[in-house]
C-alpha cells in the first residue's frame, strides 16, 4: 500500500503487482533478466550488492483510458514509457511523480521504467556519501484511471482565528482532455463542507482555495494524535467523477523567541536521526520494519525524529501521524562543499526536490520543523546564499512551519541568522576531546548569541560510534559498546541540561551502510553511530538513552 489508508474511493487506483522482471544494463550486472519485488532495491539481490549502474524494470497489465502512473520513489534517474513511447524522466529517489498516457487502447500493455544510480555531474545531490545510493523502484507504484479532470493535488493549512480551527484548503484541478464541461468542487472536513464552481474555459490547471471553519474540529498533539480526514471530490452535474482523501492535523506550530512552541506549549525535542535503511532492504524496508523503528525510539522515550537526509517515504511520516512522533524532515543534500553546490544541476536539483517534498508530505501534522541542506557550506557567500534562497522557497511554499538548517561543527557560518530555529551539529568526545558545554557554547557563540540570537536552538547531531558486539568492560576503548555509552551519556546530559537549547537528535537510531569511499574512517563499510545495529539488535546504548531520556 502506497498509505495507511484509502486515498480514493471514486478514482480507480491500484497498486502495480509485486512482480516485476529486471535487467541490468552496465558492468557487474546480471546475465539475464530476473524477477524481482517492487518496491525494493537491486542491493537485495544476492548478486548485485555493489551495482552501481541502470536497470529496466517492466510489468504488463490490462487497462486503458487516461492512464496515470504514480511512482513513490525510483532512484535516482528515472525514464519511464508505456509500450515503448517515453511518458516521462525525473530525477531523485525520495519524492513520488507522475506518468501520463492519455487515450490508451483497452487491452495489455508494458510499462518500463529505467533506473540508474549512477553518479555524475548531472546529478548533483546524490554524491559518495556517508549513507548508501541505492539503486531501483524503491516506493510503491500505482496504476489509475482518469476521467477528463482530476484533483491533482490538496493542501490543507489549520488555522486558528479566535480560538476556532479553521481548515485551509488549497486545491488543484487539472483539465486531462480537450473536452469542456463545467465542474463543481466539494470539499468535507470535521463534519463541514464547502463548494466551487471549477471552470477549465481559460487555464487547463485551476486552483481553488477554499476555507473551512470547523468547530468540531479536534486538535492534534503528541499526547492526541487526532487525525482528521479531509475529502475532495469533483462533480461534474451530479456525477462524482474524481477525488482525493487525505488526513491531517489541527495543530500549530511557532517560534517565539528562544523556544518553539506547539499550539502554544513550548516543545523540547528528545529524538534520533534515521535513515531509510535497513539492511537487507536498504532504503525499502517494508512498513514493519518502520513501525517496529518508532516503536523503538518511543521505548526509549524519544518524541521526535529527523529524516536525515531527504524526505521520507509517506506511510512512514503516516505512522508518526499515527502515534504522535514529532518529525523533523528534511530535503536531500548531504555535506556538499561549495564546489559541489556550484554545480549547475545543484540549485534546481535542490529546489525540485524542496517542491516535491512540500507539495507531497504538506498534509502531515508530525512535521513541524523543515529542514535543508545539511552540513553544506554555510561559510563562504555563495554557499550562504543557497542556504537563504532555499529557506525562502521553503517559507513560500509553506508559511506554516519554521525552516532550519543542521550546521557543520566549524566556524565561520554565514547563516546563523537566517533560519527560524538555528540547528548544530557537534561531536564532541567523539571525533575530538573537547568537554560537551565547551564544544556547544563555541559554536554557539556564532550561531547562537553573535547571530541568530533568541532563536531557538537545536542539537540535531550528536553521538558516537560502537561495532556492534565489540566489547571492552574494563578499558571502555574506542569503538566499544561501553565507550559509546559513556560518550552518549556525558553528551545527552549536557545538552538537555543546557538552556539554550530546545532539543537534541541523536546521531544516530541504526547503523547504516555508506559509499565504499568511506571505507576507513567507518569499519565494516557502515556509519556504526546507531544505538541499534542495522538490523535493529540494541546495543548497550539502546539502555542509557532510555534510562536518560527517561530521566531528563
Ligand atoms: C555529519 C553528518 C551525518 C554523519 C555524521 C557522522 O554530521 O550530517 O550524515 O556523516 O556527521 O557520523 O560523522
Amino acid at each position: 500500500m502506497e498509505r495507511l489508508f484509502s486515498t480514493h474511493a471514486i478514482r480507480s487506483s491500484r497498486e502495480a503487482l509485486p512482480l516485476w522482471s529486471m535487467t541490468t544494463l552496465d558492468d557487474g550486472g546480471l546475465p539475464a533478466p530476473e524477477k524481482v519485488v517492487v518496491p525494493g532495491v537491486w542491493e537485495s539481490h544476492p548478486q548485485l550488492k555493489n551495482y552501481r549502474g541502470r536497470a529496466v524494470f517492466e510489468q504488463a497489465f490490462e487497462g486503458g483510458g487516461n492512464l496515470r502512473f504514480w511512482f513513490g520513489g525510483v532512484s535516482f534517474r528515472a525514464r519511464v514509457s508505456l509500450d515503448g513511447m517515453v511518458l516521462c524522466t525525473h530525477y531523485g529517489a525520495y519524492t513520488g511523480f507522475e506518468a501520463l498516457a492519455l487515450h490508451v487502447p483497452q487491452g495489455r500493455h508494458t510499462l518500463r521504467v529505467e533506473a540508474d544510480n549512477r553518479f555524475g555531474e548531472d546529478s548533483a545531490l546524490h554524491v559518495p556519501n556517508d549513507y548508501y545510493s541505492y539503486g531501483g523502484v524503491n516506493r510503491p507504484v500505482l496504476i489509475e484511471t482518469l476521467g477528463a479532470a482530476m484533483i491533482s493535488a490538496l493542501q490543507v493549512t489549520p488555522l486558528r482565528v479566535n480560538g476556532v480551527w479553521h481548515a485551509q484548503v488549497d486545491v488543484t484541478l487539472r483539465r486531462i482532455t480537450e473536452e469542456n464541461q463545467p465542474y463543481r468542487l466539494c470539499v468535507e472536513a470535521s463534519g463541514e463542507t464547502a463548494e466551487a464552481p471549477v471552470d477549465f474555459r481559460q487555464e487547463n490547471e485551476v486552483l481553488c482555495r477554499l476555507t473551512l471553519p470547523c468547530p468540531r474540529g479536534r486538535t492534534w498533539s503528541p499526547e492526541d494524535p487526532a487525525l482528521t480526514e479531509i475529502r475532495a471530490t469533483l462533480f461534474s452535474g451530479d456525477m462524482p467523477v474524481d477525488d482525493l482523501i487525505d488526513r491531517f492535523g489541527f495543530r500549530e506550530v511557532r517560534v517565539e523567541g528562544k523556544q518553539l512552541l506547539l499550539n502554544g506549549e513550548p516543545v523540547r525535542l528528545k529524538g534520533f536521526n534515521r535513515h531509510e535503511d535497513f539492511n537487507d532492504y536498504g532504503v525499502s524496508a517494508p512498513l514493519e520494519t518502520m513501525l517496529r523503528d518508532l516503536q523503538l525510539m518511543r521505548s526509549m522515550g524519544a518524541n521526535c525524529v529527523r529524516t536525515c537526509h531527504y524526505p521520507n517515504d509517506p506511510r512512514f511520516l503516516d505512522l508518526c501521524d499515527e502515534l504522535g512522533m514529532l518529525v523533523w524532515e528534511e530535503s536531500h543534500a548531504r555535506g556538499l562543499s561549495e564546489e559541489q553546490m556550484r554545480n549547475p544541476r545543484f540549485m534546481p536539483q535542490q529546489e525540485l526536490c524542496v517542491r516535491e517534498m512540500v507539495a507531497q508530505h504538506m498534509n502531515h501534522p508530525s512535521i513541524i520543523i523543515w529542514g535543508c541542506l545539511n552540513e553544506c557550506a554555510d561559510n563562504t557567500p555563495y554557499g550562504a546564499e543557497c542556504f537563504r534562497r532555499i529557506f525562502r522557497l521553503l517559507h513560500e511554499l509553506d508559511a506554516s512551519r519554521p525552516v532550519t538548517a543542521a550546521l557543520v561543527e566549524r566556524m565561520g557560518c554565514l547563516v546563523g541568522d537566517d533560519s527560524d530555529v538555528v540547528s548544530v551539529n557537534i561531536y564532541p568526545q567523539w571525533y575530538h576531546n573537547a568537554p560537551v558545554d565547551d564544544a556547544l557554547a563555541l559554536k554557539l557563540s556564532e550561531t547562537g548569541a553573535a547571530k541568530g540570537q533568541g532563536k531557538p536552538v537545536i542539537v540535531s547531531e550528536i553521538g558516537a560510534g560502537a561495532i556492534p558486539g565489540y566489547h571492552d568492560p574494563l578499558g571502555h576503548a574506542k569503538w566499544s559498546e561501553e565507550r559509546q555509552c559513556d560518550i552518549l551519556a556525558r553528551q545527552i546530559t549536557a545538552v538537555l541540561g543546557n538552556p539554550n537549547c530546545i532539543g537534541i537528535f541523536l546521531w544516530q537510531f541504526a547503523d547504516v551502510r555508506v559509499d565504499e569511499t568511506w571505507f576507513s574512517s567507518r569499519p565494516r563499510t557502515m556509519n556504526n553511530k546507531g544505538v541499534v545495529d542495522e538490523y535493529r539488535r540494541p546495543k548497550l546504548a539502546y539502555q542509557t538513552v532510555k534510562d536518560i531520556f527517561h530521566k531528563l
